[in-house]
């Protein structure tokens, strides 16, 4: 298993991959699934919006999956061999609520965010249901990724999302922000399939019509070697503060792992 050199490209140009085969066999599939299965049911108290975020702090047996070593082999060839894991997250669209995403990229303006953003990362999204135009799969605008400041909508008090502390994301991107002068790609995925995308690339997604819930799986990694990246002394420090208490995968470890708080609500 392993992206072709055609699939890797389309990652770099367009911010995006699906991975055209199931990422586990079946039997390690269905240990997922019904793992995934169990946080529901403590996780709806707003049914229109069920994310559980630190979802390995609340749930450790996902970090048997994320160790996987399809799953490394699959993120290093996008992002290098040396990973640390950045964020684990379920997304849960339940059966006949509004649950939707706003055009958004999932980095958000923080300290040092020059340096910060030059660190790669790749987002990993396991699909436990399928997640397709009638659950509400994602939307790419391709090369999207290229461009990294971004300006985003106000967060509206009143609104539940907000209330109940989802991060700004959900206020979605400025209308100014989003240009689909290039198009938009849906990623149709099957259950037990799988995409990634840079973090950078900006994405959307509609409510799940569907008569079913959809949870969609959402890890993201970052490659620990950067020694080569000319980060500032203060980035350096800012991240070594940050980091020591995040999980390393593989590989390099200069940091003793990674920069999981830059990113909001991650
Ligand atoms: O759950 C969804 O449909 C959207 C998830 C999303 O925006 C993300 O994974 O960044």
């Amino acid at each position: 298993m392993g992206f072709t050199k055609d699939k890797i490209d389309q990652y770099h140009t367009q911010g995006f991959v699906r991975l055209d085969e199931p990422l586990f066999p079946e039997e390690r599939f269905k240990s997922l699934e019904k793992l995934a299965r169990t946080i529901v049911d403590r996780n709806t108290s707003n049914p229109h919006q069920v994310h559980v975020y630190e979802l390995i702090k609340k749930y450790p047996d996902f970090l048997y999956y994320i160790f996987d070593k399809r799953v490394l082999g699959l993120v290093g060839q996008l992002i290098g061999p040396d990973i640390g894991l950045l964020s684990t997250t379920a997304f849960i669209k339940l059966p006949g609520t509004e649950t939707h995403f706003k055009w958004h990229n999932d980095f958000y303006e923080d300290m040092h965010f020059e340096d910060i953003s030059k660190i790669d990362t790749t987002a990993l999204l396991i699909a436990i249901d399928p997640s397709n135009e009638e659950t509400g799969c994602l939307k790419f605008i391709p090369g999207s990724h290229k461009r990294i400041r971004r300006k985003y909508n106000q967060p509206n008090r009143e609104d539940p999302a907000y209330i109940n502390g989802i991060r700004p994301s959900n206020h979605g991107l400025d209308d100014s922000e989003v240009d689909l002068t290039n198009g938009v790609v849906s990623v149709d995925l099957p259950r037990g399939f799988c995409s990634f995308h840079d973090i950078f690339s900006v994405h959307s997604s509609e409510p799940n019509k569907a008569t079913y819930e959809r949870i969609l799986l959402n890890i993201q990694f970052f490659n620990t070697n950067i020694a080569d990246l000319n980060l500032s002394e203060e980035a350096i420090k800012y991240l070594q503060m940050v980091s020591k208490k995040k999980i390393h995968l593989q590989g390099k470890d200069p940091l003793k792992t990674c920069f999981y708080s830059m990113i909001k609500g991650g």
